[in-house]
């Protein structure tokens, strides 16, 4: 019965060390008006997880501006808890409010160009609460 668990917990190790780009999750911190960090790597797969901390609600909402369609289609299919709408450019790419503390949304990232992916919350753009996805390979 042990050896069966530990031959498990050997293989399973095994498979994941085998794999190429292991999934990696990142916490982002929304406190205070500020996204703790505010630049964050990551790649295609790894999470995001943004937890709110104090002064919210928070959220976020990816900026639009400088993406192309592609990206935009990515970015609006990776955010789940949206209102679900045909995908269009004028849809903003806005997470869900965030209203207790320990509150988190999470988003898998989506296979986009390795490139700098701005990030803003909604209530709080104008106080500078603002970050920044780094996409690499
Ligand atoms: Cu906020």
């Amino acid at each position: 019965m042990l050896m069966k668990a530990v031959t498990t917990l050997v293989l399973a190790i095994l498979v994941s060390s085998a794999r190429e780009t292991p999934m990696e999750r990142a916490e982002v911190r929304l406190n205070n008006n500020r996204f703790l960090p505010a630049l964050v790597t990551a790649r295609a797969g790894d999470t995001l997880a943004f937890i709110n901390g104090r002064g919210g609600p928070h959220n976020v909402q990816f900026a639009d501006d400088s993406l192309s369609d592609a990206a935009h289609r990515l970015i609006d299919a990776a955010m789940p808890e949206r209102p679900k709408v045909a995908w269009s450019r004028d849809v903003p790419l806005a997470g869900p409010l965030l209203v207790l503390e320990g509150d988190t949304y999470k988003v898998a990232v989506p296979d986009l160009p390795p490139g700098r992916y701005r990030f803003f919350c909604t209530p709080h753009v104008g106080g500078g609460m603002r970050g920044e996805l780094v996409v690499v390979r």
